[in-house]
């Protein structure tokens, strides 16, 4: 049988988990780790549900042996962290931290002892404090500094981590964080999301240089939020034109300037803000070809016209599974992003850096956590990662979100992604049933 009948996975295919910093370690007042952005909001009343924060969270600063045993145990070949910039700079730029450093130093030790591959996520938006003080990602001087971090972790790492992406999410970071205010640093305004958007894409582009600068035989690139665009009603034009304009926002934002194609001509239209000066040689720099690009795929977007319709989540089937966020359950729909990106931009490799779902009522019995929603979950998608390759798509790769139940960013702890049950209680780990199926599907490279 071809690999396309058979549910193989390409050989090499790389099997992971992915996690980031500030949803994970805890530990925010130790070895010298300064303040960022996520805890400022996070301890101002009414950002987050009830008030949670991540002082605590998995206290995996404290447990990453545990952790990096279990997913030795789920037998996963790779795992992907961020690396807290605040512990590494804590004032964002200058002092470099080296106890901060030393922590990311034993858990590589760590993973690689367990033979698990480190890919180091660069940012993974705990921007240090400091920084947001002199205007945040809307300035460009925050380039600069990220560049310091890069430098810092790539000498130190470098001779063990050879695949880093270098900016993760850009458009939630820039749009939530900047435009909406529902993420930190919880501004609201639109041209300077537009601004942070632009100066995390030229993040990535030096970042990209620091790498491979520092790096022998590094791999890297960004990882992107992505979700296909589909009309609610596909008999209404103004639907049409709805997703249209959606797929600039949540898209083409990011894919066209790193494609070389500039920025969509739309784009300030779309966001209501005023585009930031470019200057000569910005759009090079953006568009230097990576090693790969990170695909994060949750759910798709059905537009409206309707603005409060939209808003909605809305899905032309009403009977749709979806998550505990609401987010509509369509595997499908990866299928389809990996086609489209293949045909508009054609990267040489994708990797797929986060996939999973929050479903309410996990709950630890006799030492098991069934939760055959998630499962089913991953299983589609899985099954739609092996569609679009059977069709040409090149994904070398595929990163489960999350390795552990975690801090769910504004949402805090109610939403549990994690294929490993996490008590905040006690901090007691329970590997979920979903855990079980990814490690049969990583250790058989087929679908189950
Ligand atoms: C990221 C993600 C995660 C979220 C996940 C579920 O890019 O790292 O946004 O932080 O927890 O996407 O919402």
């Amino acid at each position: 049988m071809s690999e396309a009948t058979d549910g193989a996975f390409p050989d090499g295919f790389t099997w992971g988990v992915a996690t980031s910093s500030y949803q994970i370690e805890g530990a925010v007042r130790e070895d010298g780790r300064g303040e960022s952005i996520w805890d400022r909001f996070s301890h101002t009343p009414g950002r987050t549900v009830n008030g949670e924060t991540g002082d605590i969270a998995c206290d995996h600063y404290h447990r990453y042996r545990d952790d990096v045993a279990l997913m030795r145990e789920l037998n996963l070949g790779a795992y992907r962290f961020s690396v807290s910039w605040p512990r590494v700079l804590p004032d964002g730029r200058g002092r470099v931290n080296e106890a901060g450093l030393d922590f990311y130093d034993r858990l590589v030790d760590e993973l690689l002892a367990a033979g698990i591959k480190p890919w180091v996520t660069l940012y993974c938006w705990d921007l240090p404090q400091a920084l947001e003080d002199q205007g945040g990602w809307p300035g460009r001087s925050t380039v600069d500094a990220f560049t310091e971090l890069v430098e810092a972790v790539t000498r130190r790492l470098g001779d063990r981590v050879r695949d880093y992406i270098t900016v993760n999410e850009p458009f939630i970071m820039a749009y939530l964080g900047y435009g909406l205010g529902l993420h930190a640093p919880g501004r609201r305004d639109m041209t300077d999301a537009l601004a942070a958007g632009h100066h995390a894409l030229l993040a990535h582009g030096r970042a990209l240089e620091v790498v491979r600068a520092n790096v022998p035989g590094a791999r890297a690139g960004i990882t992107l939020s992505l979700a296909p665009t589909y009309p609610l009603d596909a008999d209404r034009e103004a639907d049409h034109e709805a997703a249209r304009r959606d797929d600039v926002l949540f898209n083409r934002w990011f894919l066209d300037p790193l494609f070389g194609r500039g920025y969509p001509d739309d784009l300030a239209r779309i966001t209501g803000g005023t585009m930031p000066q470019i200057r000569d040689g910005d759009l090079a720099l953006i568009a230097a070809p990576g090693d790969f690009l990170g695909v994060n795929y949750y759910t798709p977007t059905y537009s409206s016209a309707d603005p409060a319709i939209s808003d909605s989540l809305p899905h032309p089937d009403p009977g749709v599974e979806r998550t505990a966020l609401n987010w509509p359950v369509e595997p499908g729909a990866l299928t389809d992003l990996l086609a489209r990106i293949q045909r508009d931009y054609a990267p040489r490799s994708i990797l797929i850096a986060e996939n999973g779902a929050a479903f309410d009522g996990d709950r630890v019995i006799d030492g098991r956590v069934a939760d055959p929603r998630r499962t089913a979950y991953l299983a589609g998608h899985l099954r739609a990662v092996h569609d679009a390759i059977a069709v040409g798509s090149p994904v070398e790769g595929y990163f489960a979100w999350s390795a552990l139940d975690n801090f769910e960013w504004a949402e805090g702890y109610g939403k549990r992604f994690g294929i490993v049950h996490v008590d905040y209680e006690t901090q007691g780990r329970t590997i979920k049933d979903s855990g079980r199926y990814l490690a049969r599907v990583a250790t058989s490279n087929r679908l189950d």
